[in-house]
């Protein structure tokens, strides 16, 4: 079934703070759900979309827009959603490339209530080598993740359906083996929001 035009009540996020650094977090020891990717791939849409507002999180169509640590509190459920700054920004210095990597990083490895972390990938292109890299390295430290394909609206309804298997298949060239859970999504349409959110409240349990 193509879900495309899926509607569900509104997460009730509010903005906590931004950071550099998880010790200057709000350690309130809530669960958090961090949301990493290329630099531009939609994850401050998503987490724009997820709780039905447009400001929410800043969004620009120039990459490189978030550059710091984003808590957003889900009000009801008492999380927290995390947005992070892009990798891979070609057109950024050495150092400013260096700075974001050491604060993506650094965050994912040293925050004490890290759940899991939403991998987003851009479903208009082939398994880059950056992802792949990034994935190894959140394989490696044993840090869950589960892959979620952004901007689907740009797909045909048969690329929508062949997404999963095909990425499946292409992915196996970078790391062989892989297998992980993946979700199709829409900041659009909002295809995904109820499956996200499923599995947020389904971790929240473990
Ligand atoms: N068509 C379409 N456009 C999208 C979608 N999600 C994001 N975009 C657009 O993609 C651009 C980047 O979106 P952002 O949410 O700022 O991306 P980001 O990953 O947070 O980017 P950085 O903070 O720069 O790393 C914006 O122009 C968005 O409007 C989507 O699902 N569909
Ligand atoms: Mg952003």
């Amino acid at each position: 079934m193509d879900k495309g035009n899926e509607i569900s009540a509104n997460m009730n996020l509010k903005f906590i703070s931004s950071i550099v650094h998880p010790k200057d977090g709000p350690g309130t020891g809530l669960p958090e759900f961090a949301f990493i990717g290329r630099s531009n791939v939609g994850k401050s849409s998503l987490i724009n979309m997820l709780g039905g507002r447009k400001n929410l999180a800043k969004i620009s169509s120039n990459p490189g827009k978030t550059r710091t640590v984003n808590h957003f509190l889900e009000q009801d459920l008492l999380f927290y959603l995390v947005d992070l700054p892009g990798y891979g920004y070609a057109k950024l210095s050495k150092d400013e490339k260096a700075k974001l990597e050491y604060i993506i990083k650094t965050y994912i490895l040293k925050s004490r209530f890290l759940r899991c972390t939403f991998v987003l990938i851009d479903s208009r292109h082939d398994p880059l080598k950056q992802d792949a890299e990034f994935m190894k390295w959140m394989m490696r430290n044993e840090k869950p993740f589960v892959i979620v394909f952004t901007k689907t609206d740009k797909l045909s309804k048969a690329g929508r359906k062949n997404l999963k298997s095909n990425y499946n298949k292409e992915i196996q060239g970078f790391i062989p083996g892989f297998i992980t859970e993946m979700i199709i999504t829409s900041s659009t349409t909002r295809q995904g929001k109820e499956e996200i959110m499923k599995l947020m409240k389904e971790m929240m349990l473990i």
